[in-house]
């Protein structure tokens, strides 16, 4: 397997830290233990954990008023997976990455290739049908799926039987769909009419699914669309699901909902109905920042997690959501975000397994509501960082990847070998 960054580099910066990462890991465990926790079977549980990077996501993105590049930017899909090689050497916690269409199109043999020389799999395709691709005959101005022209919708469909086509070769199981159609103006649209043809036009793409795929539709209140879209939340995107088939499931992206939106909510719901097909992760204040995960607000990040693990536990049916990043990084080092991020997901992660659960179900049966609440703070304020700490370390990462990042100089590596393009494909999805 090859390595990006120098494993002598990493090993150094591990030495450095071994003995006060064991320190702190026994330390957890014992006030683990004392609470009736065993710290190594939630290791195991961190260690087998793994969340998708998207290609984009190393690109530097921007908002629509700028873009300001980073240095040594990855100039195509295979610098990417390159980045993408750096997150999971250092974090190993990111064995796939999830490509994007038309953006990361590319001999799919050679896509293939690139990614085995770092032992990187294939997550969820993405399709476009939100912005117009180099010689395409028809435009999506007003809508892809749901646009009133039939032949503008077929286009969609075939770009989207595309992408299930490339992720075949690649060894992907599901394609992610996310269209920006709507309406900026009231009146604009016909809700029901667009709705309908949006349905027909997703079950024409589920119709060429293979069987061992898995389809996802992704919801978003507003943007690019400003006054309605068609997917627009949760609810819609559970009929959608119902109505494609039994392979059809939601995504929740946690930055596509309306400030103050109850979103672990709606995520219990989902897993009752056996919909909920996986996440996008990051974070907001006000909108769909696509900051990142965690930086906001960890206590919902774990919250949502406080739901993933009850029906984890709870052995509930079809339960086997995808985790996934989608983030734009406007401001920091995309792979120093990415790694961070990864953490945050980990720790969210680790921290809901560590709730009491028999505890949490006796007070709510009382309805004790002061200590229901205290048993997920109890597991929420417990400090992971060692659990995370060590599980990157036994698999051969960095106890801080941040650290050995820095340390191994691969941005001013990079930024020589790659000059300046005009666009990196970073964008926000
Ligand atoms: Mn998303």
């Amino acid at each position: 397997m090859e390595a990006m960054i120098a494993e002598d580099g990493v090993a150094k910066s591990n030495q450095n830290r071994e003995k006060a990462m064991r320190a702190d890991y026994a330390a957890l465990g014992e006030q683990l233990d004392r609470r009736g926790i065993a710290i190594d079977a939630i290791l195991k549980k961190v260690e087998a954990f793994g969340v998708a990077v998207p290609s984009w996501g190393v690109g530097t993105g921007g908002t629509r008023f700028a873009r300001f590049p980073g240095d040594g930017e990855p100039r195509d899909i295979f610098d990417k997976i390159e980045d993408c090689a750096v997150i999971q050497q250092l974090t190993r916690a990111t064995p796939t990455v999830s490509l994007h269409i038309p953006w990361d199109r590319a001999d799919p043999k050679r896509l293939k290739q690139a990614a085995s020389r770092f032992g990187l799999g294939f997550d969820a395709m993405n399709s476009n049908t939100f912005s117009d691709g180099a010689g395409q005959s028809l435009s999506y101005k007003f809508g892809s799926l749901s646009h009133t022209d039939a032949a503008t919708r077929r286009q969609a469909v075939e770009h989207n039987i595309e992408c299930i086509e490339i992720g075949k070769e690649l060894g992907s199981k599901a394609l992610t769909i996310w269209i920006g159609d709507g309406s900026n103006f009231p009146g604009q649209v016909n809700f029901a009419r667009a709705f309908e043809r949006y349905l027909e036009a997703v079950k024409a793409i589920y119709a060429e699914l293979p069987d061992d795929w898995r389809l996802f539709t992704e919801h978003k209140m507003y943007e690019p669309a400003f006054y309605s879209t068609v997917v627009q939340d949760w609810g819609t995107n559970y009929i959608i699901a119902r109505e494609t088939g039994e392979r059809a499931y939601c995504l929740v992206d946690l930055g596509h909902h309306a400030p103050n939106v109850n979103i672990e909510m709606i995520v219990s719901r989902l897993i009752q109905f056996g919909k909920l097909g996986g996440f996008h992760f990051n974070d907001s204040k006000y909108g769909d920042d696509d900051l990142d995960a965690g930086s906001i607000d960890p206590y919902r990040l774990f919250l949502v997690f406080n739901e993933l693990v009850n029906a984890e536990l709870a052995g509930a049916k079809d339960f086997r959501p995808a985790h996934m990043l989608d983030q734009s990084h406007n401001v920091t080092d995309p792979i120093e975000s990415l790694m961070l991020s990864v953490a945050e997901v980990q720790r969210a992660y680790a921290a809901a397994l560590l709730v009491d659960r028999e505890a949490l179900a006796g007070y709510q049966q009382d309805n004790d509501a002061l200590m229901a609440t205290q048993t997920l703070k109890t597991a929420f304020r417990t400090d992971v960082e060692p659990i995370l700490a060590m599980a990157r370390f036994n698999r051969g990462g960095a106890i801080d990847p941040i650290a050995a990042y820095r340390a191994s100089g691969y941005r001013r590596k990079v930024a020589g070998e790659r000059p300046a393009v005009a666009s990196g494909g970073g964008g926000i999805v």
